[in-house]
């Protein structure tokens, strides 16, 4: 394994362990967990391998094959820039569980999740250290927990205050299954995901854009959400039982948001009724009603992501929908098997008449969680 040469290569030892974390596609069920709502993502082929040896004195070295650096050392947390933020802050809000004055490692890291196309490669780099240190450490914490701890690392230690379907996803899916997640009880389920027995496939359409705005407007979101469910005196949005009755209280933006997040709730459970009924085919319909609602009451779509759903649509796609936070990254498409070259050149015209960037298209099917190596 080429990241565990490059680690002994650096620090002169074997690594104590090697674990993978994958990144993830949402089905659907989009910004619904800091809402206390229900999410059902899949995790993907591609994700991070950290190889891991703990310290003892509180220094981490660090070194990614993805970047150009050499091996960075920090002697303190203070001093981490950058992606290795990911890193330092797992380690940080481990703090007193694990032996020492402040927790160190010697790490070394690869991953493949394609950069920028939104499928939450920052928390597979958690959610893989994370693994690792819980595993050397002895720490016996649960899948759930590891999540819990990367997502602390993200809000307190990086600063986005994303909620906890992405870590979830990367430290709880199982291979051939997507993950049906409550975010307020934290129970879960998988949900089998053979799309391939139905003549179908998932399409990831990777826009290759990604808005600097992104992180201000994903925390402007959510406080617009928090905001209306203290307009309407429930805990979170997902409280909501009479729609009509509570827009009738709200106005502007709360109003749209409240609408988004209701009726998403609605669309991830009604999707996982038609995946029960052997109705696979019939979910697209709910995909491409979760993207209008996105672009129209969530307003967090894009001109690429748009024309993304659109063209997928034009060109025989059962459905299609943006996924991940928005305002680029990458949509998701269910196709007819045979109608995959279709679909892309009627997607690669669309973007090539409007000057886009070429998009990028990538076969998603279910992966495992994270594990050992
Ligand atoms: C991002 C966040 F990290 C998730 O927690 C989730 O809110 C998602 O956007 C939107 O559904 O990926």
């Amino acid at each position: 394994m080429r990241v565990v040469e490059a680690f002994r290569a650096a620090y002169g030892a074997s690594p104590e362990t090697v674990w993978h974390a994958p990144g993830r596609v949402n089905l659907i069920g989009e910004h619904t967990d800091y809402n206390d709502g229900f999410v059902l993502p899949f995790a993907v082929p591609w994700g991070v391998t950290a190889a891991v040896t703990p310290r003892s004195d509180g220094t981490v070295r660090l070194l990614s094959l993805q970047s150009t650096d050499g091996p960075v050392t920090l002697a303190n947390h203070d001093e981490s820039t950058g992606w290795t933020r990911y890193v330092v802050g797992v380690l940080a809000m481990l703090g007193d569980r694990v032996p020492g004055s402040a927790a160190g490692a010697d790490i070394a890291i690869d991953g493949d999740v394609p950069q920028g196309a939104g499928l939450s490669s920052s928390a597979a780099l958690e959610v893989a250290v994370a693994s690792a240190l819980n595993d050397l450490h002895g720490l016996g914490m649960t899948p759930m927990e590891i999540a819990l701890l990367a997502q602390k690392a993200e809000n307190d230690f990086v600063g986005m205050p994303c909620g906890i379907m992405d870590q979830a996803a990367s430290a709880l899916c199982a291979e051939g299954q997507a993950l049906f997640l409550d975010c307020r009880s934290l129970a879960s389920r998988n949900i089998p995901l053979d799309l391939a027995s139905h003549g179908l496939s998932m399409l990831i359409i990777d826009t290759q854009v990604h808005h600097e705005h992104a992180g201000g407007e994903y925390a402007k979101r959510r406080a617009e959400c928090e905001s209306a469910a203290r307009m309407l005196g429930v805990p979170a949005l997902r409280d909501v039982t009479d729609l009509p009755a509570a827009l009738e209280r709200l106005q502007g933006d709360e109003r749209k948001r409240t609408m988004h997040v209701v009726t998403e709730n609605h669309r991830v459970e009604a999707l996982i009724g038609l995946l029960r009924a052997g109705a696979v085919a019939e979910i697209g319909a709910l995909l491409n009603a979760s993207h209008l609602s996105l672009r129209d009451q969530y307003e967090v779509s894009s001109p690429e992501l748009d024309v993304a759903v659109e063209a997928a649509v034009k060109g025989g796609a059962r459905g299609a929908r943006m996924t991940g936070g928005g305002f680029g990254g990458s949509a998701i498409a269910l196709v007819p098997a045979d109608r995959l070259d279709r679909v892309q050149e009627s997607v690669a015209g669309a973007y090539a008449e409007r000057g886009f960037q070429a998009p990028r298209f990538l076969p998603a099917t279910p992966a495992r969680g994270a594990h050992r190596l």
